[in-house]
């Protein structure tokens, strides 16, 4: 089965989501495979923090209650047939977004690791017309995450190849806390890569490529308390070399243009 079977096969799927929803201004996107312990609480805690947003939660095919818990929570769910992956759930998403017409979309991991409160401050960097794109950054000042050993050399090595790329610093290219506005929902619900890390890093390049703004801003960032992590250290280092090189494919592929 090709990618575009499966785009096809997404958009025949039968839809759970009110046809006639109305369009709001912030959708918050939760991308989520097997979290129902803790989707909820997550869901919850974003509807206290942005009462008047829209909560989608993308089910990427889990087999837990991830969907009925997200549901049962107050959001909307979009439960895709099989696993995508999170750049093909966030791509749905966006498709979504830009049809219903929202102004801007921030992902929201499902796990809690992203605090809710930190919303408003991406928000307000983007609606003052700062940039197309604020990414929350674990590692501009905030917060005491870290990452050690060969994941964190990979990191760095792919900050400051795409910070030098996009021409502004990028500290967290593989941050899934970002915010976006509607220009660059046009954008991502056309051209969203995929595979696994291309979806926050290439989409980057493609944005910048594409002539959209992106600014960062420092958040905190809580440690996974239940559930389990999608990769280990060791791959994720593999992972984000390989990422490396997938950022110098993107910068000879076509640009796409009009956004
Ligand atoms: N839609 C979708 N979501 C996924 C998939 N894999 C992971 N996720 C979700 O994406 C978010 C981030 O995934 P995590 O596994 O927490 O990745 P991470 O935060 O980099 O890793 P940890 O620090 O170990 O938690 C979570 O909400 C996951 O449920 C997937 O295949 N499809
Ligand atoms: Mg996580």
């Amino acid at each position: 089965m090709t990618t575009e079977d499966v785009r096809e096969d997404v958009r025949a799927a039968p839809t759970p989501l009110p046809a006639t929803m109305p369009a709001g201004e912030l959708l918050v996107v939760l991308p989520a495979l097997n979290e129902q312990d803790s989707v909820a609480r997550v869901v919850h805690e974003v509807r206290r923090a942005q009462p008047d947003a829209t909560v989608l939660v993308v089910d990427d095919g889990s087999t837990d209650a991830t969907a009925e818990r997200a549901e049962r929570a107050g959001a909307l769910v979009m439960r895709l047939p099989f696993n995508l992956g999170v750049g093909g759930a966030m791509r749905a998403a966006y498709r979504f977004a830009h049809e219903r017409g929202f102004s801007y979309v921030v992902q929201v991991d499902a796990d809690g690791q992203h605090d809710a409160s930190e919303i408003a401050g991406l928000l307000e960097v983007c609606r003052a017309g700062t940039a197309d794109i604020v990414i929350g950054s674990r590692f501009a000042g905030r917060g005491d995450y870290a990452v050690r050993g060969p994941r964190r050399w990979a990191m760095r090595l792919l900050s400051v190849t795409l910070s030098g790329i996009v021409g502004t610093a990028v500290k967290d290219p593989t941050s899934g806390f970002r915010l976006v506005d509607r220009r660059a929902v046009a954008l991502f619900a056309e051209h969203y890569p995929e595979e696994y890390l291309g979806d926050t890093v290439e989409a980057l390049v493609i944005a910048h490529r594409a002539g959209l703004s992106i600014t960062q801003v420092p958040v905190a960032m809580r440690p996974r308390e239940t559930g389990t992590a999608s990769t280990n250290p060791l791959r994720s280092a593999v992972y984000l070399t390989r990422v490396v090189v997938a950022v110098g494919l993107a910068l000879i592929r076509r640009t796409p243009r009009g956004y």
